[in-house]
């Protein structure tokens, strides 16, 4: 690890380093909601092990600490629609004919709704002060949203992206942001999914073919990164 120069920090990564820009460089925390990651939630409700989840907590803290230490910008999404369903396909509404739908009364409000207690980021990650929320309603951050407005205003290029679940709302949001021109950087620790072979698949479509989408990183070398350009 080392420094390219005051502005470049050097992020050994897959499938080759990372030249990370602090003043371009964002980070975006994707679907960190309590209906994803809590026991209770909409996500276990479906069946699914939130452990696997939840292992993402204390990486994505500790990088977030890091970011707000070194006064990057930091941004949020949550996945979820209006209060009156407009925004909501109908083909999302009934996929996977389950007895509970977005909408519906769920164990922590109505599901996926904006408003509601199960929409929410959860407490360990909740947004502070001047760091944007980005509410979605698709998997990807950049479709209906002004998330790509928002960081050409303040000339970020590239994304340090983390969050749930890997191979869904991260994978998207990764594909949609390379094409739009950012270099985006994944710490495989950040991410998580209810499925572990798609979890290791979703980090491996990333980098394939020299980094087809982007780069993945071990957490630490970000956070080794950034102690390094804050000591220069
Ligand atoms: N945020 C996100 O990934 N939404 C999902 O619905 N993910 C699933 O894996 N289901």
């Amino acid at each position: 690890m080392s420094n390219l120069n005051s502005s470049t920090l050097i992020v050994e990564a897959d499938p080759y380093e990372y030249q990370l820009h602090p003043d371009k460089c964002a980070l975006l925390i994707i679907d960190m909601q309590r209906d994803f990651l809590e026991p209770g939630g909409f996500g276990e409700m479906l069946g699914n092990d939130v452990s696997l989840l939840q292992k993402t907590i204390a990486p994505n803290q500790r990088l977030l600490a890091a970011r707000r230490t070194a006064g990057m910008m930091v941004l949020h999404t949550r996945e979820g629609h209006r209060q009156d369903l407009r925004d909501l396909p109908p083909s999302k509404k009934i996929r996977g004919r389950s007895e509970k739908k977005i909408g519906d009364d769920g164990p922590k409000g109505r599901i996926l709704v904006r408003g509601e207690d199960g929409h929410d980021i959860i407490p360990e990650l909740y947004p502070i002060a001047g760091e944007p929320v980005i509410d979605k309603p698709g998997k990807g951050a950049f479709w209906a949203t002004d998330l790509h407005a928002i960081l050409q205003h303040a000339g970020i290029k590239q994304l340090v992206v983390t969050g749930v679940t890997t191979e869904v709302c991260v994978n998207t949001t990764v594909r949609e942001a390379n094409d739009r021109g950012y270099e985006c950087l994944v710490p495989s620790d950040c991410v998580g999914s209810y499925f572990p072979e798609f979890h290791d698949v979703g980090l491996r479509m990333i980098t394939a073919q020299r980094g087809i989408f982007g780069w993945v990183t071990d957490p630490a070398k970000i956070l080794a990164a950034l102690s390094s350009g804050a000591a220069s």
